[in-house]
């Protein structure tokens, strides 16, 4: 990329800012990225609501998902849009909605892990969320062929889950958060994803 600094970045991707930097407030569980942020505020506000603006995504495609769930996914929501640690992990695609997207990003055990926990009761019809839905209506729904199934019937284990949904955007790690050697999807107070990002840019090839 023509980027200067790696660790310091924002993809090039549907709703964030050309460059990070300082945003006043974020909105709720976006808050922690408020010091250095690739998302804009009203980003964060909409990534709280369902069928929002962002990608007029439907989490209640197959039943209302529980609160729990939901929470991770507003969680997963405001890293993908806020982080500027991604760096070591943006990939160039041949996409209609974003430029650039991020794949393999080693995520923390307990967030993989709580994440599935808080969803194994839920249902959906697809194990890739990126593709293939019916958006005749203008929100995804299940398309014909995909019925709706017990969430652990989709993704058999957290690993399924977490680097299937979507589309290997996260890889499954054994590694734990006291590591230093995984994203942190939940984090409070400082950003600890800058010195993990550090990590592996300088283990790259
Ligand atoms: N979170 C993470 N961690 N990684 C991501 O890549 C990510 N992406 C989204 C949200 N959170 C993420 C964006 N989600 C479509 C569906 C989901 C979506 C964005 C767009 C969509 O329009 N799908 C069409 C195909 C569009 C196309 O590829 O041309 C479909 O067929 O359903």
């Amino acid at each position: 990329c023509l980027c200067l600094d790696k660790l310091n970045m924002c993809m090039d991707a549907k709703h964030h800012k050309t460059e990070p930097g300082p945003e006043g407030e974020l909105y709720k569980q976006c808050a922690p990225w408020r010091e250095n942020a690739c998302c804009t505020a009203n980003t964060t506000a909409e990534a709280h609501e369902d069928n929002s603006y962002l990608y007029n995504f439907n989490w209640n495609h197959c039943g209302v998902m529980s609160e729990q769930c939901k929470s991770h996914f507003i969680q997963d929501t405001c890293f993908y849009e806020c982080s500027p640690h991604l760096g070591p992990w943006i990939q160039q695609v041949d996409s209609s909605w974003r430029k650039e997207r991020i794949l393999d990003v080693p995520l923390c055990l307990e967030d993989c892990e709580g994440w599935y926990k808080d969803c194994k009761d839920d249902f959906t019809c697809k194990d890739n969320w990126h593709i293939g839905w019916d958006w005749s209506s203008g929100v995804n729904y299940c398309p014909k062929y995909a019925h709706c199934r017990k969430w652990t019937e989709v993704f058999p284990d957290a690993k399924s889950m977490c680097e299937k949904i979507w589309s290997n955007s996260y890889k499954y790690t054994t590694l734990t958060k006291d590591s230093g050697r995984c994203m942190q999807m939940w984090f409070t107070g400082l950003n600890p994803n800058k010195k993990v990002a550090e990590y592996y840019l300088n283990r790259a090839p």
